[in-house]
């Protein structure tokens, strides 16, 4: 099967296409976890959390959806897709939409307030004091050619500190096929200046200045480095800094993707207020 973002094949020879460096063996080690972290841009960790809570997570989640999005026989855990979209469902995560309840809910707080998240956020951030941003994103996509184009987290926040990660949890085994996180290797170090000229010249999306491109391959090609891609596993967890180039590639699998996004920062620095109020999918940010 090919591998695919926004429906574009994304070359996956060797030279193009690479797993993600696994840091789980330092997670005892905050100061060589931080180190790994500085060098390549992004920490793939494996079993952070509870694999059962994750699952329940997931559960908890498409049990909020109508049976007929679901294919028959299999349990609501399993996020196997039915191949139909309900009547009457909304655009994910506007209000009435499970997503938005969902990040609304006391379940998800409790979710994310796991203690293992903030240990690590305290230790790449090497602070003591550190905070999660309110807007959480639970993204969820059934088969299709969609995907999170190309794209640093930080022109999605850059009226505030740059000091700041984000923790990308798989809600629910994902394979490539079902369309996970990917990372463009070492473009952590890559001037912001240069990331810019690329933005209009290969995009699906004129109108927003944020995305660099939806094809992966040409990305890469402009940029240099591999896409990075893991075997996720509920319980996982990567971690990105604000400048790594990043995407996802499209969910080809009837089981469908469910992940969340997380932000930390230092309480003493600047927050972008934009991120200050839970998320919303037609919020614009
Ligand atoms: O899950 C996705 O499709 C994109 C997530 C993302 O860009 C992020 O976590 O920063």
């Amino acid at each position: 099967m090919q591998v695919l973002s926004n429906g574009v094949p994304v070359p996956t020879d060797s030279e193009h296409f690479a797993p993600m460096r696994d840091s789980t063996a330092l997670l005892d080690d905050p100061a060589k976890l931080r180190e790994q972290f500085q060098q390549d841009g992004y920490v793939y960790l494996r079993g952070v959390l509870d694999r059962s809570k994750v699952m329940a997570l997931r559960g908890h989640y498409f049990g909020m959806f109508d049976d007929s999005y679901f294919k028959p026989g299999t349990g609501r855990e399993d996020g196997v897709w039915s191949g139909v979209i309900p009547e009457g469902q909304l655009r994910h995560g506007v209000a009435g939409h499970p997503a938005h309840t969902l990040v609304r809910s006391e379940y998800f707080a409790r979710f994310t307030a796991d203690p293992a998240l903030e240990a690590l956020a305290r230790a790449l951030l090497d602070h003591d004091d550190v905070r999660q941003l309110p807007r959480q994103i639970v993204r969820h996509f059934n088969k299709g050619p969609v995907s999170s184009r190309a794209h640093t987290d930080y022109d999605y926040m850059d009226k505030g500190s740059a000091s700041i990660i984000t923790m990308w949890l798989p809600v629910g085994d994902c394979p490539v096929q079902s369309g996970g996180l990917t990372y463009l290797e070492g473009s952590h170090t890559i001037p912001k200046s240069k990331l810019d000229v690329l933005k209009a010249k290969r995009t699906d999306r004129p109108d927003d200045t944020r995305p660099i491109s939806h094809d992966l391959g040409w990305t890469a090609q402009q940029l240099g480095g591999r896409w990075l891609y893991a075997d996720y596993q509920a319980g996982d967890v990567a971690i990105h800094s604000p400048h790594l180039v990043h995407a996802s590639l499209d969910t080809q699998t009837d089981t469908m993707r469910m992940s969340v996004d997380l932000r930390f920062l230092p309480t003493s620095v600047e927050p972008d207020p934009r991120w200050l109020k839970p998320w919303a999918g037609d919020d614009g940010n």
